[in-house]
């Protein structure tokens, strides 16, 4: 049996495949052929590259359905999927290149001089384009002169599908390795849960570089041979005028924050909505009582990471049980997760501890990392999250069943921005580089959109004077403008335990406002 996880979406296309797969917003409609003859023809131009067995094909492009065509056709074609976010500027991406080693990078026109410059002196892969409106770029022309018939490539469950970099405590991305079986379980279990069906109309508004918006939201739809209503990206009017005629929204904290913040969305709007699901960083449970109240629907919240895909989820069937705000709900059926002590015991219900997963899901390890996998993974095999929650207890006065999770915390310096991780180590590396600057300490701070924000404060050099929008402006030149903190602060001097280490708790409190 052929356990490319494309041929498993495939076999799931609707039999009649001149219906609608993909709309977008400007009323373009792509075929269940569309898509089926799309992702040949650029399966048969990736085989005509002749690149090596297990290659990677990065991909640094806006969010287009043909972006899209083109994650499933390398999977068809047997290679290895590495999406990187859009906002990565020269440097970041120069890491991914040379880590990854791609034998192909699919970028931006407009970035095609930089990227081939990059791709020389890192790994020597072909460079291709394809642009934001997906119609043009050398990776169109050449595909469309290929034919629209391609057999997909026998993989083993094992074999990889995708790399998916996650940022390291130590500053540098990992990149995590998913196996064509970690997709499909994923995929299967979640479209049993969450009740997918082929009348499901979905928006999709997610930025698909991320698991939550190329594999949980995407995958689900295809799987189920559901239409997706394409957006570039999030806009919560736009959203709002799209959702009578949906079934399924699928977003980041923020998003249902920016959706509240619209005087038009209410009850009327979600009338034909049956389901709204919330991930990838934790839900105010104000956010959560405020759409109920305001929809009459309850969001289910489910927790997952780019390691492991997604680990818990509140029922979506009520026979199961209710969603409870703040927690993330159970495991999803075949994950386990257990949450322990330091010493490696289990903790007991309504203990706080680290949290640990097992299962078909979780990434086979880090590409050339074995130090990373290993600092990760138990002896006995278990995957560290890194989070820090318990199970039951009592969350925000309820009291929660032994079965369900709630995240608390985590014992990782990691602050989570919109959705998108950021980690002050690589943040303070940046800046301790700049002119004038001693040191630095890079922290979140509760932020009423982004959930938190990344904020720093600076110590200068002596006889140095730093400036605030001094050093913002060249670390845009250097990175992804969602790491830029929000608000450099100049102290002379950070605060320190009597161990040395700084103590960014300290800092935390002293800037919250
Ligand atoms: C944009 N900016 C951000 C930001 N997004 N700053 C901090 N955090 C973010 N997430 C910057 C912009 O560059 C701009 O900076 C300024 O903030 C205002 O931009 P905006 O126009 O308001 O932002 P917008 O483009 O609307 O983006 C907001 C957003 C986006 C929430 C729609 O961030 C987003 O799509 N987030 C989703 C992330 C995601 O998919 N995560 C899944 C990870 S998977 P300036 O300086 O230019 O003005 C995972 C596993 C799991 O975690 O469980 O799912
Ligand atoms: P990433 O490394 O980008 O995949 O982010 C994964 C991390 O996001 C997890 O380890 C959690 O810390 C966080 N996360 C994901 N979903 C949730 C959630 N529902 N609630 C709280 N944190 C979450």
């Amino acid at each position: 049996m052929n356990e490319n996880f494309f041929a498993l979406l495939e076999s799931h296309f609707p039999a009649d495949r001149s219906q609608c797969g993909i709309e977008t917003l400007h009323g373009v409609h792509y075929t269940w052929d569309d898509l089926e003859r799309g992702t040949a023809q650029i399966a048969n131009l990736l085989a005509s590259l002749k690149l090596p067995p297990g290659a990677r094909v990065a991909a640094q492009v806006e969010k287009s359905p043909e972006a899209l065509l083109l994650y499933l056709a390398t999977l068809r074609a047997g290679y290895v999927f590495l999406p990187l976010n859009t906002a990565y500027r020269e440097a970041e991406a120069g890491y991914f290149f040379d880590n990854a080693g791609p034998s192909l990078i699919v970028c931006d026109p407009a970035n095609l001089a930089w990227v081939s410059r990059v791709a020389r002196e890192t790994c020597r892969a072909i460079v291709l384009t394809l642009a934001a409106d997906g119609a043009s770029g050398t990776l169109i022309d050449e595909a469309q002169r290929q034919p629209v018939e391609f057999q997909t490539v026998p993989r083993a469950a094992d074999d990889l599908a995708a790399i998916l970099y996650t940022s390291g405590t130590t500053g540098r991305s990992k990149g995590a390795i998913l196996s064509h079986r970690n997709l499909s379980s994923n995929a299967l279990t979640l479209h049993d849960y969450w009740s997918w069906s082929a009348d499901d109309v979905l928006i999709h508004a997610l930025p698909i570089f991320h698991v939550h918006g190329l594999f949980v939201a995407a995958h689900g739809a295809l799987l189920a041979g559901a239409r997706m209503l394409w957006l570039p990206k999030f806009d919560a009017s736009e959203v709002i005028g799209l959702m009578p005629t949906a079934t399924v929204f699928m977003g980041v904290p923020t998003m249902y924050g920016r959706l509240l913040a619209e005087p038009a969305f209410g009850e009327d709007v979600c009338a034909n909505m049956r389901l709204f699901v919330s991930g990838s960083a934790p839900l105010l449970l104000e956010t959560f009582r405020e759409f109920q109240e305001r929809t009459g629907h309850t969001i289910l919240e489910r927790y997952g990471m780019t390691e492991t895909n997604m680990l818990a989820s509140n029922p979506y069937d009520p026979n199961h049980g209710g969603r409870l705000g703040g927690t993330v709900g159970m495991a999803l059926p075949g994950v386990s997760i257990r949450v322990v002590d330091d010493r490696g015991n289990l903790c007991a219900p309504g203990e706080i501890g680290g949290i640990e997963v097992h299962g078909p899901n979780v990434c086979l390890g880090y590409w050339r990392a074995p130090e990373k996998t290993m600092e990760d993974f138990t002896p006995d095999g278990w995957f560290k999250t890194g989070d820090v929650g318990r199970f039951g207890g009592t969350t925000a006065g309820v009291k929660a069943p032994p079965s369900y999770l709630t995240i608390v915390g985590r014992n990782k310096d990691l602050i989570i921005t919109g959705g998108f991780n950021v980690y002050p180590k690589e943040i303070e590396g940046f800046i301790d580089a700049l002119p004038g600057v001693a040191e630095s300490a890079v922290f979140g701070v509760p932020h009423p959109d982004f959930g938190e924000a990344v904020i720093a404060a600076v110590v200068a050099r002596p006889g140095s004077v730093l400036v605030e929008a001094e050093i913002i402006k060249l670390l845009k030149q250097q990175i992804a403008n969602f790491k830029v903190p929000k608000r450099i602060h100049v102290v002379p001097e950070l605060p320190r335990n009597v161990m040395g280490k700084i103590q960014k708790n300290v800092l935390k409190q002293t800037y919250s406002e």
